[in-house]
C-alpha cells in the first residue's frame, strides 16, 4: 500500500494537470478503507472487481454528501420538482461518469496507480446498466445527467429490471439472445429503501358506496396487490454541485412465502405469488407476441406509474399539505406512452382518494403532465385491448371512459363533427377490436406535447395527432433531442476534449455553445493535424478492440464507415449492405483502379421476435465472411459486425468513426441521437433529410455533410404510387446485380436461398424505399470517396462539424423543457 508515487501515477491525466499529492493520498486511503471494510478483501487478494467496488464506494461517499444537501435545499426552498417517468434508462457504466462529474478522475487515477491498479481496467469490469432498448432510453439517461447539471430538482422513475437488454452473441452469423445479468456482482451505486414500499393493485371489482351526503362513490377493491420497493441511484451533475435521484421500483409479493402451503408439502406452490409478482420487474421489454406477454407489459406500466405517483403525491403532501397545489409544485414528464396510464392513475388518486371534484381533478392532471412522443411508427403507438384493461384495471377503464365521454361531448359540438372525425378523436379505437389509445390519453391528459426534432414535431401535427391538434391547437411543441457532452465528448474522447479545451477554455462542459470558437481552427493546419492525429489514435484503439473481439485486423488508415444502432428495416442497414456488395463486385471486376480502403462497421441488436431484422444481421455477417476472406479486395474492403452493441461499445466506436451512417427512410426516424454523437466527435454524416439530421445540416452547412435520398414529402408521395421496387431495380444495373448476387447465394453458398425473403421484399414490397434511394446513396458514397482523397478538406469539414455541435447538448434541450414545459428554474453549472 505504501507504493511510491511514481511519475507514472500522474502521467495519464487526460487534463494534463498533475493532481495534488495530498488529495491523491486521501483518495488512496479511502479506497483502501472501502476495500477492507466494505468489500472485505486485502490488497493482496483483491480482484479487479473488488477494486472497482472499493473505488465506486469511495466516490459514492462524495456524491452522497452533495446528494443530501441537494435534497435538503429543495425541501427548504419548496422548489417545484420534475418527475421523469420512463420505462427505460439506458445508463451504461457509471464509474468514469461519476468520477468525471465529481472532478475526481485524475486524482483517483493517480491514487489507484499508487496501488498498482489501472483505472482503465476497472472501467472495463463494470457491467453496463442496460435498462433500455436504444435511443429513447439513452435520451432519458442523458436527460437525468443534464437535469442534475442544471440543478433542477428532479427524480427519474422507472423499473429496476433484474435483467436488462439481452446480451447478443453472434453464432454462425446469427444473433442469439442471452439473459443479461448486471446485478450478479451487486450494484455499488444503489441504495435500497426498505421503508419505501407501496402497494400496487390489480384486477378485482368496484363497489359503489353512498357517502353521508348522498353522493355516490366508486371504490376499487383490487383482487391482487403487488409491492413496489424503491432503489435509489444518485445521479451527479457536472461539477457535482447538484445530485438527483433515479428511483427504480422492484416488484415483490406482499407475502413472500405461503407458509401454510409450504408446510403442507407444496413447496413450489408456496412460492407462486412471489414468482408472479416478481415477474413484473424481471426483464426489460418482455416479449409481447403472446397475450400473456402483453398483459405483463401492461402490468409493468401500471406498476411503475402507480408506485411513482403514490411516491410523489406522498412527498407533495408531506411538504405542502394540499393536493390542489400539485401542479404548482410538480411537473410530470411522460417519456413516450409507456407511462401514459399515469394520467388515469392521477385522476383515480384525486377523485377517489382525495374526493376532488372531477373537473378540478382534470385541470390539475392536465397542468401537471406533459408528454413526449418518440415515434410515428404505427406499431409503436401503444393501444391496449379494452377487455384486458377492464380485467386488469377496472377502475382506470371507467375513468378513461369518462374522460372520453366528456372529450367527445366537447368536440362533438363543432360544425365538422363527422362520425369519422369523432372516431379518430376517440380514446377508443374501434377499428380492429376495441382498444384504448394510450397516445390519445397522454395527449389529452397533458398541457404540452412534444416531438423530438423539428421535422418529427411537424409530422406529428399532420399525421398521428392531426385531429387532436385541431382540437387543442398549439399544444404540440418541439424539443429537439440532445446528448450530454460529459459522457459523449469528455469520457468517450478525452484527448479530443483536451485539444478543444486548449482552444475554447475549460468551461466547455459548462457551456457547449463555446465550441463555436473552434470554427476558425478548421483552416489552421497545425490544429487539424493534431485533431487528425487524435482521431487516428482512436482508430488504432478501436482496431485493437475489433481484433480482440472478432479476430479481424483493420487498417487504421482506412475510412471507417460506421452504422451502429438498433437493427430495423426503417433504419435501412440493408441499403448500406447493398452498397457494400456493389463495391465488392466492382473492386473484384476492376481491381486495377485506385480504390479508397474502407472498413464497414456494423453493430446493433434486433428485437428477439423480429425475424427480418435478424436476417439482416445474418446477411451483414455473411457478407463480412466472404469479403474479408477474398484476396482481391484485401486491404481495400473489410466488413465487420461487432456483437453486443451497448453504451460502452458506442463510447469506443464513435470517437473512431470517419463516416456516420444516418440513412433512415425520411419521415421515420423521429430524431436520432447517435447522429449528434458522431458529428460532435468529428465524423461526417451520410444521411437522409430525416429527424435531427435536418438540424445537423442547418448547423454544419451543406458542404460538410452528405445528404441524399427522398425527402419525407417525396416518400409519402412515392408510397401512394406504389411500393414495388421493380422499376428502380430495372433502372439500376448496379442494384440489380447486387440483389442478384445476394439472392443467388454468393454470400450463403451453404444455403443459397437464405436471403430470398429479403430480396423479394425489396423487389415487390419495398415499404422503406431502399431501392428508390439506392442510386442516390451509392453516388453520394462516391462523393465521400472523393472527399476522403482530399484529406485537408475532409478534416476541415470534421472540425466544422465538431464546432457546430454545441446546440445539441442536452443542457440546451433540458433548458427548453424547463422554461417552456415544466416552468422550473435552471442554474448553469459553475454558478451554484
Ligand atoms: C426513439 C426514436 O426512434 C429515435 O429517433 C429518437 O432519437 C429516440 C429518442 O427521442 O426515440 N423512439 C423510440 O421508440 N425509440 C427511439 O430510439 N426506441
Amino acid at each position: 500500500a505504501d507504493a511510491p508515487l511514481v511519475a507514472d501515477a500522474a502521467a495519464p491525466a487526460a487534463t494534463g494537470q498533475v493532481p495534488a499529492a495530498a488529495e491523491v493520498a486521501e483518495i488512496r486511503d479511502r479506497i483502501l478503507e472501502k476495500l477492507k471494510h466494505s468489500v472485505s478483501k486485502s490488497v493482496g487478494s483483491a480482484t479487479p472487481h473488488d477494486w472497482f467496488i472499493a473505488t465506486a464506494l469511495s466516490v459514492r461517499d462524495k456524491i452522497v454528501e452533495s446528494w443530501l444537501t441537494s435534497i435538503d435545499t429543495a425541501k427548504k426552498t419548496g422548489r417545484k420538482r420534475v418527475y421523469y417517468l420512463s420505462l427505460e434508462f439506458l445508463i451504461g457504466r457509471l464509474l468514469i461518469d461519476a468520477l468525471t462529474n465529481m472532478e475526481l478522475i485524475d486524482q483517483t487515477r493517480a491514487a489507484l496507480a499508487e496501488l498498482g491498479v489501472d483505472l482503465e481496467a476497472l472501467r472495463e469490469v463494470e457491467p453496463d446498466a442496460a435498462l433500455g432498448n436504444g435511443g429513447l432510453g439513452r435520451l432519458a439517461a442523458c436527460f437525468m445527467e443534464s437535469m442534475a447539471t442544471l440543478s433542477i430538482a428532479a427524480y427519474g422513475y422507472g423499473i429496476r429490471y433484474d435483467h436488462g437488454l439481452f446480451r447478443q452473441r453472434i453464432k454462425d452469423g446469427r444473433q442469439l439472445e442471452y439473459p443479461e445479468d448486471w446485478l450478479s456482482y451487486g450494484n455499488p451505486w444503489e441504495f435500497q429503501r426498505p421503508e419505501l414500499v407501496y402497494g400496487v393493485g390489480f384486477s378485482g371489482h368496484i363497489e359503489t358506496q353512498t357517502l353521508p351526503d348522498g353522493e355516490l362513490k366508486q371504490v376499487w377493491m383490487p383482487g391482487e396487490t403487488v409491492q413496489a420497493l424503491a432503489y435509489d441511484t444518485p445521479i451527479a451533475g457536472w461539477r457535482g454541485a447538484h445530485i438527483n435521484t433515479l428511483r427504480l421500483w422492484a416488484a415483490r409479493a406482499a407475502d413472500p412465502l405461503r407458509l401454510d402451503k409450504f408446510n403442507s408439502g407444496d413447496h413450489v406452490g408456496a412460492l407462486m405469488d412471489q414468482v408472479r409478482a416478481e415477474s413484473i420487474s424481471k426483464v426489460l421489454y418482455p416479449g409481447d407476441t403472446s397475450p400473456a406477454g402483453q398483459e405483463l407489459r401492461l402490468r409493468q406500466e401500471y406498476f411503475f406509474a402507480s408506485a411513482s405517483l403514490q411516491d410523489l403525491v406522498r412527498r407533495h403532501m408531506s411538504l405542502f399539505g394540499d393536493i390542489k397545489t400539485l401542479a404548482d409544485k410538480a411537473a410530470i414528464q411522460l417519456n413516450d406512452t409507456h407511462p401514459a396510464i399515469a394520467v388515469a392513475e392521477l385522476m383515480h388518486i384525486l377523485v377517489d382518494r382525495y374526493d376532488i371534484p372531477w373537473n378540478k381533478s382534470w385541470a390539475i392532471t392536465k397542468a401537471t403532465f406533459s408528454y413526449t412522443n418518440h415515434t410515428l411508427l404505427p406499431e409503436a403507438l401503444e393501444t391496449w385491448p379494452v377487455p384486458l384493461m377492464e380485467r386488469l384495471l377496472p377502475r382506470h377503464m371507467q375513468i378513461i371512459y369518462l374522460i372520453n365521454a366528456l372529450h367527445l361531448e366537447k368536440v362533438g359540438k363543432g360544425p365538422d363533427a363527422s362520425g369519422a372525425r369523432l372516431a379518430a378523436l376517440s380514446l377508443i379505437d374501434e377499428s380492429h377490436g376495441r382498444r384504448v389509445r394510450m397516445g390519445h390519453l397522454a395527449f389529452l391528459g397533458s398541457h404540452k406535447v412534444n416531438g423530438v426534432s423539428a421535422l418529427h414535431s411537424d409530422l406529428m401535427k399532420t399525421t398521428v395527432f392531426r385531429d387532436l391538434e385541431s382540437v387543442e391547437p398549439g399544444k404540440i411543441t418541439n424539443k429537439t433531442n440532445g446528448i450530454t457532452f460529459r459522457r459523449w465528448l469528455k469520457e468517450a474522447n478525452p484527448s479530443l476534449t483536451s485539444l478543444l479545451t486548449e482552444v475554447v477554455g475549460d468551461t466547455l462542459l459548462d457551456d457547449a455553445t463555446i465550441l463555436e470558437k473552434v470554427a476558425p481552427y478548421a483552416d489552421d493546419s497545425a490544429f487539424t493535424e493534431r485533431y487528425a492525429a487524435i482521431r487516428r489514435a482512436n482508430k488504432v484503439a478501436l482496431s485493437a478492440l475489433v481484433r480482440d473481439r472478432i479476430g479481424v485486423k483493420l487498417d487504421p488508415d482506412a475510412l471507417f464507415d460506421v452504422h451502429i444502432k438498433r437493427i430495423h428495416e426503417y433504419k435501412r442497414q440493408i441499403l448500406n449492405i447493398l452498397e457494400t456488395v456493389a463495391i465488392f463486385e466492382e473492386i473484384r471486376a476492376q481491381s486495377f483502379r485506385e480504390w479508397i480502403p474502407r472498413v464497414k462497421i456494423f453493430a446493433g441488436k434486433a428485437a428477439a421476435s423480429y425475424t427480418t431484422a435478424k436476417l439482416i444481421i445474418q446477411l451483414a455477417n455473411d457478407v463480412g465472411k466472404v469479403v474479408n476472406s477474398d484476396p482481391t479486395v484485401r486491404g481495400l474492403l473489410k466488413v465487420v459486425f461487432l456483437p453486443n452493441y451497448n453504451v460502452s461499445l458506442a463510447e469506443r466506436i464513435i470517437p473512431a468513426a470517419d463516416l456516420s451512417e444516418q440513412i433512415s427512410t425520411a419521415g421515420m426516424e423521429a430524431s436520432g441521437t447517435g447522429n449528434m454523437k458522431f458529428a460532435l466527435n468529428g465524423a461526417l454524416t451520410i444521411g437522409t433529410l430525416d429527424g435531427a439530421n435536418v438540424e445537423i445540416l442547418e448547423k454544419v452547412g451543406a458542404p460538410n455533410i452528405f445528404i441524399f435520398g427522398l425527402t419525407a414529402d417525396q416518400v409519402e408521395a412515392k408510397r401512394t404510387q406504389g411500393i414495388s421496387g421493380q422499376e428502380a431495380i430495372a433502372r439500376s444495373q448496379r442494384l440489380s446485380e447486387a440483389l442478384e448476387s445476394i439472392a443467388s447465394g454468393v454470400f450463403s453458398p451453404e444455403q443459397p436461398d437464405r436471403y430470398r425473403p429479403l430480396v423479394d421484399a425489396l423487389t415487390y414490397n419495398d415499404f422503406f424505399l431502399v431501392t428508390a434511394d439506392f442510386d442516390s446513396y451509392y453516388n453520394t458514397q462516391r462523393d465521400v470517396f472523393k472527399r476522403w482523397r482530399d484529406k485537408k478538406s475532409w478534416w476541415r469539414s470534421a472540425v466544422i462539424n465538431t464546432s457546430n455541435m454545441g446546440w445539441f447538448s442536452s443542457d440546451r434541450t433540458i433548458t427548453e423543457y424547463a422554461q417552456e414545459i415544466w416552468n422550473v428554474p435552471t442554474t448553469p453549472p459553475g454558478r451554484n
